[in-house]
């Protein structure tokens, strides 16, 4: 399968009306950005435009342009010509989005994945991609749209968070490039960074400490993982979107190569995240030992099972996993 080309993309989504646009299970700020932006250049196109998310928006970005965009759920006897999914790999991603999507005639998928699983009518896949933010970007010039200071916050938010702040290995030339053109265009980069990881609540910060407290290491202090139960999150008053990046503590050790979470979600499934500090331990691997995937320094998987269990099988394969990919 190849990937259809930019304007093939730009083409397909002029000849839609009624868009229902719509990213992953338990949003980020890649794929809120990503989406955001998309919407308010379709709206610029005079398209209807619907944004609806299978679980709600965490706090922190929530001030960004999504006044009119967005509704909790999809309305019971909605059109739509045209589905847009950002940031999904698989139609499993979609969540509660996978029902509706399939009665939509025409289906675009868009993101930069590399297990991306070519769902769509029209695939728009590039792992060279920074965040799928910089793709929407890609597309919104290829349509002539005018960059907002709003769209520009949104793709600005896509990147800062996908790129861990310009750090992670997919922060190239072409990242810069696009974001000196995103402050031209009215993006603030203090006030996105406020907003975005500045805006705490208490609870998060005591989360953080319990799931802190969790740390713990392989004899060789090579892997770290975290664990978060669901007391936790009780105790504070927070809830899973809460937890968002605390694995980076773990990864941030200077002896660590891969980092590791143990969440509990309500449904008593366990969801495991597996972050990894270069490209020699790739994780998409040991993610797809468990059914699972993402890229080759972030990636995860939910295992149906206790959570005592499921680190129990987990470490040992990771620790055997270690051991292999000594040279
Ligand atoms: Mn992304």
């Amino acid at each position: 399968m190849r990937s259809n080309s930019i304007s093939e993309i730009a083409n397909a989504l002029r000849k839609g009306d009624d868009f229902l646009l719509t990213t992953h299970v338990h949003p980020d700020g890649d794929g809120i950005g990503a989406e955001t932006a998309l919407a308010l250049g379709l709206k610029q196109l005079k398209k209807t435009v619907m944004v609806v998310n299978s679980d709600p928006i965490p706090s922190n970005y929530c001030f960004l342009p999504l006044e009119g965009l967005f509704r909790d759920r999809v309305p019971k006897h909605a059109y739509f010509s045209c589905a847009v999914a950002l940031e999904c790999s698989e139609p499993e991603r979609l969540g509660k989005l996978q029902e509706t999507f399939r009665g939509i005639e025409t289906i675009i998928n868009i993101d930069h994945h590399p297990g991306n699983t070519w769902f769509g009518d029209y695939n728009y896949v590039r792992t060279e991609a920074c965040a799928v933010g910089e793709q929407v970007y890609d597309i919104l010039k290829t349509m002539k749209v005018r960059i907002d200071p709003g769209m520009a916050a949104c793709i600005y938010t896509s990147i800062l968070t996908d790129t861990g702040s310009f750090s992670y290995s997919n922060t190239t030339w072409r990242t810069h490039e696009i974001v000196e053109d995103l402050i031209k265009l009215g993006a603030n980069p203090t006030d996105i960074y406020q907003a975005v990881y500045e805006s705490n609540s208490p609870g998060k910060i005591q989360l953080l400490g319990e799931i802190l407290s969790t740390l713990s290491f392989s004899p060789d202090k090579r892997v770290a993982w975290v664990t978060m139960t669901r007391k936790a999150f009780k105790d504070t008053h927070t809830s899973y979107e809460d937890a968002e990046g605390m694995i980076n503590y773990a990864r941030s050790i200077k002896t660590v190569d891969i980092a590791i979470s143990f969440t509990e979600l309500n449904s008593g499934k366990v969801k495991v995240s597996f972050r990894s500090k270069t490209h020699e331990q790739d994780v998409n691997k040991l993610a797809a030992l468990f059914n699972g995937g993402g890229h080759t320094r972030a990636s995860g998987c939910v295992i149906d099972d206790t959570l005592e269990n499921t680190k129990k099988q987990v470490l040992e394969r990771v620790l055997l996993f270690m051991k292999k990919s000594v040279k």
